[in-house]
């Protein structure tokens, strides 16, 4: 099976991700069923190491974070532009978790990802028919894209059957993440001794 981990994304997120979409010839749209944040690519594996890498995962001890999509990019090869993404806001909690993902999954006997993690959410791919002056212009009038904040509970591992018009993930196993910690004011509110009657 071909494997990747990363994080799911809520329905109100995908419906505005959704909406963004259009006025590009030559981008094939990601629907919005197959939104999501990958955190490491896997590829194609064995049962049984699959079954390694899930034993992996789940002795993962990580947090939850919050995480906000901002700003909007592009991906190229050869010249090219081949996707069409928004991005992350700045976010040490997800490098954290990532690097951790990695730990991981080197554990498991993955050999180590030698790419920069560069955290964003596929819109489209772009094929060569995509018109340059277009893609310019969807990039330009969005560039102060910047959506609503979520919580990040969990991990997922993903499986990817690749389809002619749009590959089909479906999500294998969920590995929840800790309560973040609270933040100091927070902390010292639940802190307090109730009132003694
Ligand atoms: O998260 P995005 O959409 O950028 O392009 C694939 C998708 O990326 C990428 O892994 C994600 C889940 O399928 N992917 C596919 N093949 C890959 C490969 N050989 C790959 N990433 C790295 N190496």
């Amino acid at each position: 099976m071909r494997l990747f981990v990363g994080l799911d994304l809520p329905w109100t997120l995908r419906e505005r991700l959704t909406l963004m979409q259009g006025g590009v010839p030559g981008a094939r749209w990601v629907p919005a069923e197959n939104f999501h944040l990958t955190l490491r690519f896997i590829g194609e594996v064995a049962a049984p190491e699959a079954e390694e890498i899930d034993l992996s995962l789940s002795a993962l001890r990580g947090r939850g974070f919050s995480l906000t999509l901002a700003g909007i990019g592009t991906f190229s090869k050869g010249g090219r532009e081949t996707a069409l993404w928004v991005g992350v806001e700045r976010n040490p909690a997800l490098d954290h978790l990532q690097g951790k993902v990695e730990t991981a999954l080197q554990r498991a006997g993955l050999p180590p990802e030698r790419r920069r993690f560069t955290p964003h959410v596929t819109l489209a791919r772009l094929d060569n028919s995509v018109v340059p002056d277009k893609l310019a212009a969807f990039v330009q009038a969005r560039n102060l894209f910047r959506a609503a904040t979520f919580e990040v509970e969990r991990l997922t591992l993903f499986s990817s059957r690749l389809g002619k018009e749009a590959s089909a993930y479906t999500a294998e196993v969920e590995y929840p993440l800790a309560s973040p910690r609270p933040s100091s004011t927070a902390w010292q509110a639940t802190s307090v001794p109730p009132a003694t009657v």
